[in-house]
């Protein structure tokens, strides 16, 4: 069901901060920024490496408001780790492979993600306490646009 694990989300309240700390730190390279409204979130993508169907990122996530759902687990449990996201074939399909399994879906239909991709999320408390995302890439040429 999983390809890869297509990026590490982190919340951070200084995105430009964060940038700076994880290029300079771990070298790698910043591909891709976007604003995200629909998902209340500002946000960097930094290239690690590249796998089947797409390539494996850190995420770096600033929030628009307090009330964004990164802007809520800032204030619950400070900067970190806020989401693992996997790389999946088919994002429809997988939904409702994972859904028959009782697992709850955070969203009725895939909705739109990092570098052109189509994203859908699972309750954190049905996945051992992890907030899992499934990543269906963009097309190569579509992420080549996207990336800058
Ligand atoms: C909340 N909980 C988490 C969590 N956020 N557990 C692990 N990881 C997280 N990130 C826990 C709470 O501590 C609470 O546990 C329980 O889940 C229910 O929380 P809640 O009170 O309902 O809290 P809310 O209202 O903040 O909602 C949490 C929920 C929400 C995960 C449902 O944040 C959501 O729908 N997230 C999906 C969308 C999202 O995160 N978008 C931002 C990234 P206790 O034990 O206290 O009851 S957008 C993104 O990443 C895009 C751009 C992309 O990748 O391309």
């Amino acid at each position: 069901m999983f390809m890869r694990i297509d990026h590490i989300g982190i919340a951070c309240h200084d995105l430009e901060a964060k940038i700076a700390f994880f290029s300079e730190t771990f070298e790698l390279e910043v591909v891709a920024r976007e604003v995200n409204e629909e998902q209340g979130v500002k946000e960097a993508m930094l290239h690690i490496a590249d796998g089947e169907g797409g390539g494996s990122y850190i995420q770096l996530l600033e929030p628009l408001s307090d009330d964004s759902p990164v802007g809520k687990f800032l204030a619950r449990r400070g900067e970190g780790v806020h989401h693992v996201a996997f790389g999946v074939r088919d994002v429809t399909e997988t939904m409702a492979k994972i859904d028959a399994k009782g697992v709850r879906l955070l969203d009725e239909r895939p909705r739109h993600g990092s570098l052109g991709s189509q994203i859908a999320f699972l309750h954190p408390k049905d996945v051992g306490g992890m907030l899992t995302e499934l990543v269906q890439a963009a097309s190569p040429d579509e992420m080549a646009k996207k990336r800058s």
